[in-house]
């Protein structure tokens, strides 16, 4: 009979599990795992093989092994832990130190167990909370079903992208080759259309400096010969010398107008001397005779009407002509007259110019493009590329002072609520920490005052609606967001998961 019945137990042994077999001798605090570690009908050997102590040793209350393995259900060890069985709950493992202390730690009340049933802190719970656990399992489970599904989606319009892409720059890369065939066209016709306008300009600014060269000449040639009619007008006893006498009769030299020459005004224009002759009057005396009839006409009729002796139609021609433009700056060469033809030559060669600049800007434009998307095809968004379609788009997340915003893969920036500029809180870099592709990493941000450049870790976590549910500063300078989005979803947390002898 007794042999039957062990037969009958290994059979159901084998229908269920060895473990929960053993469980029928489970010492108190001692996990599944471990149940066939402790046998009542054998000595027990503490874990790290120091010794070897009689059964009745384990959960005595007196610490025997090292490694405190004989005191799983008692507060007897400094460093043993408890295991909670809390069936229909999570099973739990506490220090041992928080046996029998009078606080409820498992749910199922096995780790105040030294308290009879009325003072016992704790009720049991475990079918409650477990019931709530599995219902927010199956509702976490849920999630990442449905988030596993968008990822899917998403996993497929980035492969659709990353195609569309590759097309483009196939695309761009003809068009690229198509411009530098206009670029180097436009700056064939560019480099002609610059020789001839060159060519013609230099003629023509030869031509000029010419025309000018031989109108100064024949400047020089007339004033010369205004130069001796004032000689000869001053000279009025024509002995082709002008002394101080004939030049006490022009009011002109009046510089004062007292009505009188004095001895200065003669000395000035006799250039401290007693007599002029004709040279001397032409090297000296007659510029400064010229700037008094300017002056004169100037500033005092009267002085204007005695001027009229010497000569007063070429005292005009000089105010308006000579006199003038020696005073002034000439203007004629910076602003050439050009002929009808030189004007078309040079609007060819700025057009020519334009052209060619229009198709440079092009192929630099075109080259733009290809790089951005040369660059987002090597960037790394995930094992599927299920990040793909996030690069570039916005989130933002407020608390009490700031509002963040993160574009992925692209920067994270923190802006005051009271106004104020906006900080940069890093450039996208790369992927860290294990697993991998839960973590980002955005650094190279605006230099902390006083310390590093600033940087932020972007936790990932599965979700339907992609949204910041936190931002935080855990240390100045290095910040810290937790970001929801469907292409996180890729299996349930393991810690949502009920594990099966939970269940038991
Ligand atoms: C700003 C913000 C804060 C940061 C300090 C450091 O106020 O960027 O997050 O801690 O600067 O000086």
């Amino acid at each position: 009979m007794e042999k039957i019945s062990y037969v009958l137990l290994i059979i159901l042994c084998n229908l269920f599990s060895l473990i929960t077999c053993l469980n029928i001798v489970r010492p108190r605090g001692v996990p599944f795992e471990r149940a066939s570690l402790y046998r009542p009908e054998k000595d027990f050997s503490c874990f790290d093989g120091s010794i070897v102590i009689p059964f009745s040793f384990v959960n005595d209350d007196y610490c025997d092994c090292l490694d405190s393995s004989d005191e799983p259900g008692t507060s007897a060890c400094p460093n043993g832990t408890f295991y909670c069985t809390n069936a229909g709950h999570t099973s739990l493992v506490i220090p041992s130190s928080r046996v029998n202390d009078g606080i409820c730690d498992c749910c199922d009340g096995s780790d105040e167990w030294a308290f009879d049933q009325k003072k016992s802190p704790c009720g049991s719970t475990c079918e409650q909370l477990g019931r709530a656990a599995r219902v927010e399992a199956e509702r976490v489970q849920q999630m990442y079903v449905a988030g596993n599904e968008i990822r899917a989606q998403l996993i497929g319009k980035a492969k659709e992208q990353r195609a569309e892409k590759q097309n483009k720059i196939s695309d761009l890369l003809q068009q690229k080759h198509d411009a530098e065939v206009i670029r180097n066209q436009t700056m064939k016709e560019k480099e002609e259309a610059a020789n001839i306008e060159k060519t013609v300009l230099n003629t023509y600014h030869l031509v000029e400096e010419l025309t000018k060269k031989h109108q100064d000449e024949a400047k020089q040639e007339k004033d010369k010969i205004e130069a001796q009619n004032a000689f000869n007008s001053i000279d009025t006893n024509k002995n082709n010398i002008i002394d101080e006498d004939e030049v006490g009769a022009y009011s002109t030299f009046d510089q004062n107008k007292d009505g009188t020459i004095s001895q200065d005004e003669k000395d000035y224009i006799m250039q401290n001397k007693k007599k002029l002759s004709l040279n001397d009057f032409m090297s000296t005396g007659w510029t400064r005779l010229k700037k008094l009839i300017i002056f004169s006409s100037f500033t005092n009729e009267q002085s204007e009407k005695s001027i009229e002796r010497i000569d007063d139609k070429r005292v005009d021609d000089e105010t308006s002509n000579d006199g003038v433009e020696h005073l002034d700056i000439d203007h004629s060469i910076d602003k050439p007259q050009y002929t009808k033809n030189i004007q078309l030559i040079i609007e060819k060669a700025r057009k020519a110019r334009e052209s060619f600049e229009e198709a440079d800007r092009r192929i630099r434009d075109i080259q733009r493009e290809i790089s951005h998307l040369q660059e987002s095809l090597t960037k790394d968004y995930g094992p599927e590329d299920e990040f793909a379609t996030l690069d570039g788009e916005c989130y933002e997340f407020a608390d009490r002072d700031y509002v963040y915003k993160l574009c992925l893969f692209d920067q994270v920036t923190q802006r005051p609520k009271n106004g104020g500029s906006e900080v940069r809180l890093g450039a996208w870099n790369k992927w860290i920490g294990e697993p991998k592709y839960h973590t980002m990493l955005y650094d190279r941000g605006q230099s902390c005052w006083n310390g590093p450049p600033r940087s932020t870790h972007v936790h990932l976590i599965c979700g339907l609606e992609p949204a910041i549910i936190s931002a935080s500063e855990p240390n100045r300078c290095e910040y810290a967001m937790d970001f929801v989005v469907p292409s996180a979803c890729t299996q349930p947390d393991e810690k949502t998961q009920v594990s099966e002898h939970d269940e038991l």
